[in-house]
């Protein structure tokens, strides 16, 4: 095996050869396989990398976890990957790291759980260290159930678009459920208190929607993904079934057994449902509603079972997905609603408002007849949306908008391409209301009936994104990956820390990539990108443009920040993400950002006369209460204060800050002062938002003293708390490749997997590990090796510890572990004492062979560099060559 080396190949990254030369600067290689030969530099000019790696015979191992490996290394793990792809063993740790590689087809039995004792349940994959998403979830489980410090736990499923993190994330609900339902079976405490809790609260709606439901607390948590995705998901040109939102699901335990769950969604992506991209769908529910529903109920919502012909749902050109029946998928999401118990009714209502956003995208203008206006261009398809909403209003809405000055209300004629906005807007904003309405419903049904003692949250958010065009969604998407990649990395050095502290071993200064600069050039307060982008939506002029923020952001960071960087194109930024470099083009951030539905078309809606429109569009309850009782106080006491530009609606609205824009900043040129409203609309909490009237055209849209805050600013708000959620739970890590862009099985590029280890921070982990002391083995194995072979196995080498005895063959039995009353299978034979004894072997024989540098002793186990172990066999096969060779080689 020596002489083997991986090699730099052009092509493969990395390929097995020997080296068949070395001159000077340059090595010339023979490939393995087809004897070709290579010269190369010593080194890579650009990394300063070596291009060759010494091949360890652990490399050619199939290896079940990459821990294992001597001398690791991008190379052999790459290979090692691949070769177990090949074989449909998707799966492979990195210490406590899965890794997941998308086989892009179903492996027979993969997920089929095998038939256990009660002892095994929690502990089957976990005690064999299979690597599995089922051993992952095991392991959350059992550390829910035993460790008393860090009961919460986080399964933080991570990897670029159509990765495979949403199939991750079902299975791992499936297997908890089946551990869940495996407690319940042995102990009936659950059934108990759930029955009560039932009994006790009939009267709530929260017990209602339950009881109509008629699955378990198990099956409801499973039976919220064929709707979530059906509203949530959609064709990608990346994946067919790409989540467009991000979720975060908390399923609640009291002991072993699942009592609730609750979940939180990030940033539905609403351009889609007004636009989707060439080759890519509109969310999944509008076709399945189209080719799904029975005839007579499309013919009421005016559908067509050819959804093509709608302007929304076929401008992507493209609306069947390979393999997809959507009739048959829209069974099964009207099967699921009802199961999570939403009745028939309101699933009617849904439909007509997934129809009536269809038909919206109908609508069209047409110059109207004074200068500057629109008319509808086909009244039958707005009064179709206006009976589907319930509001006649509509159509006046569309084509006008009301500015509400000091004394008079004036309306403003919209011309075709503001008519045209509105509407999208109007489309996109039920369409949110709508998604953000089922979660509540989800949560409703999976809310705890009774006290939960943890909860093993399950983290699935939208991949890392780099497109030929990124926009301001791109931004959001990869600023959550970026804080996510800031959790990660401060876990695994967390890790690898306490793995020392807690064997006592003294590692001086391990360092690791730290993308901090880069999360605070997004977020931080005040130059950050987005606090800038803040800004600038919260100054209402008209002067304030996409491309006067870009020369903002320039000013505050080009040349200065290494994080970010400008292009020749004057509306492009560049942020250097951690999965690389990313263009943002800046036209439509501003808009983007501020996400305005124009005011009259939200009372519209709030004034609808079907309950469930008025539902939809109804703020928060709370919210508007709260927002009320403000109002009333600042109507009270702000009679003398009119000259706040606005402030005391503002402050009215939403509490919003007083340094809101409204009152002039130095960028913009003539604002005029708002009155208070005469009827503060608590409701919409937005008070008087009216604005821009001061340039005298229909720009109500810009003036927003205290409008819905910025979708930057709610984002960042709830990544927040989700890593402060995280913080506070104990990780585990799957990272999902994408093995290829074909969406294929059975291909495996090799420089796209490798560019996603190095992203994704699994080489991180690697290099962190070998910077400390990768290889880790418990006193009783090392000392067990050192003993085994010719003359006394390598022990031999070293005079005082030859005569150490060794341990006594293994005496695999089973116990039950006290706490969890699982089955634990140990090694009798390692009694103390025996582990003193092989303790002491393995300090006489480190400390004789390596250098004090190279090796720690813990408190289990032994810790040495990479190398160690094959410099004691070198030593060992060189002094007892002969003997060896007789005995038939080594053991
Ligand atoms: P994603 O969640 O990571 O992308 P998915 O979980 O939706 O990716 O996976 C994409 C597709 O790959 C699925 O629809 C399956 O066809 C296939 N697939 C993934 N994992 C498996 C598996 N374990 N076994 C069989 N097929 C699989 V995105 O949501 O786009 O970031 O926003
Ligand atoms: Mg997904």
């Amino acid at each position: 095996m020596s002489g083997r080396v991986w090699y730099q190949h052009p092509s493969q990254c990395w390929a097995l050869g020997s080296v068949a030369e070395a001159q000077g600067t340059t090595v010339l290689v023979r490939d393995a396989d087809t004897a070709e030969m290579t010269e190369l530099p010593l080194e890579d000019p650009k990394s300063g990398e070596a291009s060759t790696h010494p091949c360890d015979p652990s490399h050619m191992e199939n290896l079940p976890d990459i821990a294992m490996m001597n001398n690791l290394h991008p190379a052999p793990l790459l290979h090692l990957l691949r070769r177990r792809y090949l074989e449909d063993q998707i799966y492979t740790f990195t210490g406590e790291i899965l890794i997941s590689i998308n086989p892009y087809m179903d492996i027979e039995g993969l997920y089929d759980i095998p038939d256990m004792e009660a002892g095994d349940v929690g502990e089957f994959f976990l005690s064999q260290r299979i690597p599995h998403v089922f051993t992952v979830a095991e392991r959350a489980y059992k550390a829910m159930r035993t460790n008393p410090l860090r009961k919460n736990q986080s399964l933080i499923v991570s990897g670029e678009s159509g990765a495979g993190k949403t199939e991750a994330c079902k299975r791992i609900m499936q297997f908890l459920a089946f551990l869940s339902e495996g407690y319940s079976s042995r102990h009936d405490d659950r059934a108990a208190a759930s029955g009560a809790g039932a009994a006790s609260a009939t009267a709530t709606a929260t017990a209602a929607a339950a009881a109509q439901a008629t699955s378990n607390i198990e099956q409801r948590v499973l039976d919220c993904n064929p709707f979530l995705e059906a509203f949530g998901n959609a064709m990608t040109l990346r994946n067919n079934n790409s989540s467009r939102f991000g979720k975060f699901i908390k399923i609640e335990y009291s002991r072993g057994a699942i009592v609730g769950a609750r979940m939180r969604h990030y940033l539905l992506e609403k351009a889609r449902v007004v636009s989707p991209q060439s080759g890519e769908r509109n969310y999944h529910i509008f076709y399945q509603l189209c080719r799904g529903a029975d005839p007579a109920t499309r013919a009421a919502l005016g559908l067509d079972s050819a959804p093509e012909r709608f302007r929304y749902l076929g401008s992507g050109g493209t609306t069947t997905i390979p393999g997809v029946d959507d009739a048959a998928e829209f069974e099964e999401v009207v099967a699921a609603l009802t199961d999570v118990g939403i009745p028939a009714g309101t699933q009617a209502s849904m439909w007509r408002t997934v129809a009536a956003i269809t038909h919206l995208g109908d609508v069209d203008f047409v110059p109207g007849s004074v200068a500057e206006s629109s008319a509808i261009a086909d009244a039958a398809v707005v009064e179709r949306v206006a009976r589907l909403l319930g509001a006649a209003d509509v159509a006046s809405k569309l084509v006008t908008r009301e500015v509400r000055a000091r004394t008079e209300t004036v309306t403003v004629r919209l011309t075709p391409a503001q008519a045209r906005e509105a509407r999208d807007a109007l489309a996109k904003a039920a369409y949110d209301r709508l998604f953000s309405w089922l979660i509540r419903q989800a949560n409703r049904c999976l809310e705890s009936d009774h006290h939960s003692s943890a909860f093993i949250g399950i983290l699935d958010i939208f991949g890392f994104e780099i497109f030929d065009v990124n926009s301001f969604e791109q931004l959001c998407i990869n600023y959550a990956n970026e804080k996510l990649q800031n959790l990660f990395n401060h876990h695994i050095f967390v890790m690898e820390q306490s793995q020392y502290a807690s064997e006592g071993v003294d590692v001086t200064s391990i360092e690791f990539i730290n993308n901090q600069p880069c999360v605070d050039l997004i977020e931080r307060k005040p130059a950050g990108i987005l606090p800038m982008l803040d800004d600038v939506c919260r100054q209402a002029t008209r002067s304030m443009n996409d491309d006067k923020f870009k020369t903002r952001l320039d000013q505050a960071h080009k040349g200065t920040h290494r994080f970010y960087g400008s292009t020749r194109q004057h509306n492009e930024f560049v942020v250097a993400h951690f999965a690389g470099d990313v263009h943002y083009r800046v036209d439509g951030f501003i808009g983007k950002n501020n996400d305005s539905l124009t005011q009259d078309l939200r009372e519209s809606m709030q004034s609808a006369d079907d309950p469930f429109v008025r539902l939809l569009f109804c703020d928060d309850p709370a919210a508007a209460a709260a927002a009320a009782a403000a109002a009333a106080a600042a109507a009270a006491g702000a009679t003398g204060a009119t000259g706040g530009a606005g402030a005391g609606g503002a402050g009215a609205g939403a509490g919003a800050g007083d340094d809101d824009g409204g009152s002039g900043s130095p960028t913009s040129p003539v604002v005029t002062p708002l009155a208070l409203p005469t009827t503060p609309n608590p409701a919409s909490g937005s008070g008087t938002a009216g604005g821009g009237t001061a340039g005298g055209g229909a720009s109500g849209k810009g003036g927003r003293p205290s409008g819905p805050q910025t979708i930057a600013s709610k984002f960042k708000r709830q990544l927040a708390e989700l890593n402060d959620t995280l913080l506070a739970t104990a990780p585990h890590y799957v990272r999902c490749i994408k093995p290829n862009g074909k969406k294929l099985a059975h291909d495996f590029d090799l420089p796209r997997v490798l560019d996603q280890l190095l992203y994704s921070g699994v080489m991180e982990t690697v290099r962190i590990r070998r910077q400390g002391f990768p290889f880790r083995e418990s006193f009783g194995e090392f000392w067990r090796r050192c003993c085994a072979g010719p003359v006394g196995g390598y022990r031999s080498l070293v005079p005082a510890a030859a005569s150490v005895p060794a341990p006594p063959e293994p005496r695999y039995t089973d116990r039950e572990d006290p706490s969890t009353r699982a089955t634990v299978t140990y090694d009798a034979a390692m009694t103390p004492d025996v582990v003193e004894t092989c303790r002491r072997g393995t300090e006489l024989l480190c400390s004789a062979l390596l250098s004090a540098e190279s090796f720690r002793m813990g408190k289990t186990k032994v810790f040495m560099k990479d190398g160690c172990l094959e410099t004691v066999h070198r030593l060992y096969s060189a002094t007892h060559a002969t003997v060896i060779q007789k005995c038939g080689g080594m053991p």
